[in-house]
Formats: C-alpha cells, structure tokens, sequence
C-alpha cells in the first residue's frame, strides 16, 4: 500500500516527534505545554515555520484552548496541513503538441540520477514514453549509471563522450525526443553548487539549447534536494532558485532522516512546491508530494 511505504520511509521522524509529543497535554502549566511544543517542532526541523506555530499556540493557551488531553496534537495536525496547498494535478503537466523536457538539477549527491529512474518509471507507468539525455558528462561512471537505470526501465538514453558539452547532449537529446516521437524528454545534468558561476551558466545554456529546439522548454526544472540536510535543502532550494527558475522539488532521501518535517517549509519558505519524495534507492520508493498524507503518515502514532 502507497501510505504504508511512506509511514514507514518516515519512521524516523515519526519517532522525534511522538517522543516529544508524549510530553504535550496532561496536567502542565502553558509554559511547559510550549515547551514541549517547541520540541516536537524542533525535533520535525520545520524550520522558521516553529515560530509562527509557537506564537498561535501562545495565544490559543491564554484563550484557554488545549485544556483536553490530545487537542494541541489535533490543532498542529491541522495547521501544518493547512499549509501546505495539495498536490498538483497532475504533477507535472505534460504538454500537447511536443515533448515535455524536465530538467534536473541540483547538487553533487543529492540523488538526482536515482530521482530521475524514479520519474521515469511514474511516467512509463502512466503511459508515457520516455526519453532521457545523459547531461551529467563529467563523471564516465555517471553515464554509466543512468544508463543501467534506463536498460531496466527499457527507456531510451541520449549520450555523448565523457566530457562532452552537456549542452550539446541536451540538443541530440530534443532531436532524438522529437524524431522518436517521445512525450517526455528528462534531462540528468552533473551536481553543481549554486555559487559556482560557470556551472549556473552551463545550465541557462542548456535551457537555451533546449527551447530553441521545443518551444518553452524545460518545460519544468526540478531541484533535487536531500532531505537529510533538512533546514540546509531549504536554504539551498532559495539560493539555487535566485539562480534557475525552478518549477519544483524532488525530496530525496526521506527515509534516511528524522528531519522531515523540513519538507513543510520549503512550500512556506520559498513558495516552491515540493512535487515528489524519495523514499528510498529502489524505483518504487517514490511518491507524488500529497501534505495531508505526509502529516497523517509524521504523526500516526500505530507503530
Ligand atoms: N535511502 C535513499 N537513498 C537515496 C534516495 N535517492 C537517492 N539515494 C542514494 O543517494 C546516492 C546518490 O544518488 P544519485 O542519484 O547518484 O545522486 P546525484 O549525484 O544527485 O545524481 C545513491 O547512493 C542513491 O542510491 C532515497 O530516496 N533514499
Ligand atoms: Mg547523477
């Protein structure tokens, strides 16, 4: 079942926070109720979202609200949920007339290669052909990988030679989307750090190569962040997205981290939505962003 691969690919997060949530309600003066609030929300790293969530309970506690053992937990529930909008539908629209390019960026390590065999398989799945430009030319054992991930999912690789310009792996990769008729082309692209300046510029190039070739394209440009950095993937998102516009967020690595609940602030932070989680290596490990599920999935205590 698709909740109970995201219950568990949280358990570790689940587990802070029910360790702290333990210490809300029962007989405890407002003081120790906000204490133990800050805690839970500390331990779920949502980030600056603790201090407006913090605030609002301050001021529910003096109107005397929480006074039954299991409200605060009910009214944090709803407010995180609360804001976060749902999911997109679908979540990465698709265009008509040409090839939907993806592109994916983000860096070293953050789990783009693996995200992308990921969203290969979600989009085959739902009837997509799928083609995919090797742009990370830097690492010979970066083609290599993409290329084992494609031979399984029976998806077609562009490549070129280590050290080839990724742009012009993006460019065969536009003709060969187009030629073979493929509706959605996603392109890997090698990590790169925000501050890197030729790097940055390496990708408007490929952006530039790309819509001259289908108009509007990337059609979306996906950040993969680790999601074990927590409150570190959202500075990065904001830095990077001063950079790129960025379409989206893939959250990798949830599973790895008790540090989940930064995926609630990247929305709030930066306005970015976070489209898909990773919830592990395998290609099934991996979900369309849906907030209300995730919150069920951070507090459910049934372990
Ligand atoms: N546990 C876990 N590991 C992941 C996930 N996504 C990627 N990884 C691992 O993270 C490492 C780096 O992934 P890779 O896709 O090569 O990152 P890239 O450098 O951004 O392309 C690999 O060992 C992946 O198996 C995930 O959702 N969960
Ligand atoms: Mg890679």
């Amino acid at each position: 079942m698709v909740f109970s691969r995201l219950r568990a690919g949280l358990s570790r997060t689940r587990n802070r926070i029910n360790n702290a949530l333990r210490r809300l309600g029962g007989d405890r003066s407002n003081e120790e109720t906000l204490e133990a609030l800050e805690e839970v929300l500390y331990s779920a790293d949502v980030g600056p979202l603790a201090g407006e969530l913090l605030d609002e309970a301050a001021t529910m506690l003096k109107k005397g609200h929480f006074a039954q053992a299991g409200e605060m937990e009910q009214w944090l529930r709803d407010s995180l949920r609360e804001m976060i909008p749902g999911p997109a539908n679908p979540p990465i629209a698709l265009q008509t007339e040409t090839p939907t390019v993806i592109l994916v960026v983000g860096v070293n390590g953050a789990g783009k290669t693996t995200s992308i065999a990921k969203l290969v398989k979600f989009l085959q799945d739902q009837g997509q052909k799928v083609l995919v430009a090797a742009g990370d030319t830097y690492r010979a054992a970066a083609v290599e990988q993409l290329s084992i991930w494609c031979d399984r999912l029976g998806a077609e690789m562009v490549k070129s030679q280590q050290g080839a310009d990724p742009a012009s792996v993006a460019h065969d990769g536009a003709d060969a989307a187009m030629a073979r008729k493929a509706d959605v082309l996603i392109v890997d692209t090698a990590g790169r750090l925000h501050t890197q300046k030729n790097l940055m510029a390496e990708l408007e190039k490929i952006s530039r190569v790309l819509s001259r070739k289908i108009p509007s394209a990337p059609h979306h440009t996906l950040l993969v962040l680790d999601a074990t950095t927590g409150q570190n993937a959202v500075q990065q998102a904001k830095l990077f997205g001063e950079r790129v516009p960025l379409s989206g967020v893939i959250l990798s690595k949830l599973d790895g981290t008790a540090k989940g609940g930064a995926v609630l602030s990247i929305f709030r932070e930066i306005g970015l939505p976070v489209t898909f989680i990773g919830l592990g290596e395998q290609l099934g490990d991996f979900e369309v962003f849906d907030p209300a599920a995730f919150v069920e999935a951070l507090f459910d205590p049934k372990d």
